[in-house]
């Protein structure tokens, strides 16, 4: 080593301390905690947070308050939630969700099908097992083992009319359909990036609360990207991909095109920028920007959203493109909601 490098590096040692004792500077000069709070994607958000707040005022734990919020639209009828959601393009509904404590602690579902409430299921696989994630035929055996009641595998009414829709539109054919898509960026193995009406194809609900014990706890839960193929996973259900929480900082979810999001571990990558100092807006941006640098043409034709919730009840989101926003609920007040910025402007 020469000399000028063995300067340098004990200049540098010299400079942890220092940079160890600003960041503790740092922490004690944050605001007030604001707890408890809980942040939900999207503006189907607002009712979901509504029944997580009634865990959280009464002085319940972040992680029931996430599970019962996401029970709630998984009970819903929706395009992209629970089984009423839109199905894949071979007509089957197959959900995948995933949880995670304030203790490191995570459980996860995927192609689950069949089952109404895949968070709760992800939630025993959390707990009754010694595994993250059970997926498809062995996670509804485990389900079912477990309590869940097997539902027939029928489409809701709105997921029926939107798959023939769909199979209308895109002509579907079982080996190469989907030529005639709506998507700009169409990739015949891909689901549409855009559904019929124009409107982004994704509506997963990501949870994440802080309760009154200054504990953090989310969940996510979706039926993935309507008329993906048959089999195909997305980010939901990936810890680190969906969901991610570590309590010494934050939590952060995401929503959009999972594929995007699993090749950057994009919400383990928010709190790690979070960790790093980062606000939750700065840290969801500075996701976002690691994604559009990938490929920033390819960027203009997704959507992914980041939403991140600190230690201190302070929250933020950023999205690739326009039109992402999540739900607030801190008070007995009517709950809000926020329109995050975006990478790209129109
Ligand atoms: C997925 N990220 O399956 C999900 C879709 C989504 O709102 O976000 N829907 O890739």
């Amino acid at each position: 080593m020469n000399n000028r490098r063995r300067k340098f590096l004990k200049n540098s040692a010299a400079i942890l301390p220092v940079l160890a004792f600003a960041n503790a500077c740092n922490t004690t000069t944050k605001p007030n905690i604001k707890k408890p709070i809980m942040v939900a994607t999207w503006d189907s958000g607002i009712p979901v947070n509504e029944v997580g707040w009634k865990i959280l005022k009464n002085g319940g734990v972040a992680l029931d308050a996430v599970e019962k919020a996401a029970n709630f639209i998984e009970d819903d009828i929706n395009c992209c939630v629970g089984l009423g959601g839109n199905p894949d393009r071979d007509g089957y509904v197959t959900l995948d969700a995933c949880i995670m404590d304030d203790k490191y602690n995570c459980g996860s579902v995927a192609y689950l099908q069949n089952i109404k409430y895949p968070i709760s299921v992800a939630r025993k696989v959390m707990e009754l097992t010694p595994h993250v994630m059970l997926v498809g035929e062995g996670a509804k055996q485990f389900a079912i083992a477990n309590g869940f009641k097997e539902e027939e595998g029928k489409l809701s009414e709105l997921a029926q009319k939107e798959y023939d829709k769909w199979l209308e539109k895109s002509e579907y054919k079982p080996i190469i359909n989907i030529e005639q898509t709506q998507s700009k960026n169409y990739k015949k193995e891909s689901a549409p990036e855009k559904l019929s009406n124009g409107a982004f194809n994704h509506d997963t609900m990501g949870i994440v609360a802080l309760d009154g014990s200054g504990n953090l706890s989310g969940s996510c839960t979706t039926s993935g990207m309507g008329f993906k193929m048959h089999g195909r996973v997305g980010d939901s259900p990936i810890i680190g991909g969906g969901l991610y929480v570590d309590n010494e900082i934050g939590g952060a979810t995401s929503s959009g095109q999972g594929e995007e999001v699993i090749r950057i571990c994009g919400t383990h990558l928010v709190v790690e920028y979070m960790r790093m100092g980062k606000t939750p807006t700065e840290a969801c941006k500075a996701a976002v920007e690691r994604l559009v640098k990938i490929n920033p043409e390819k960027a203009k034709t997704f959507q992914v959203g980041f939403l991140a919730l600190n230690k201190y009840g302070e929250h933020g989101a950023y999205s690739v493109n326009p039109g992402f926003a999540y739900a607030v609920k801190d008070s007995d007040a009517a709950g809000y909601v926020i329109t995050s910025e975006s990478y790209f402007k129109s």
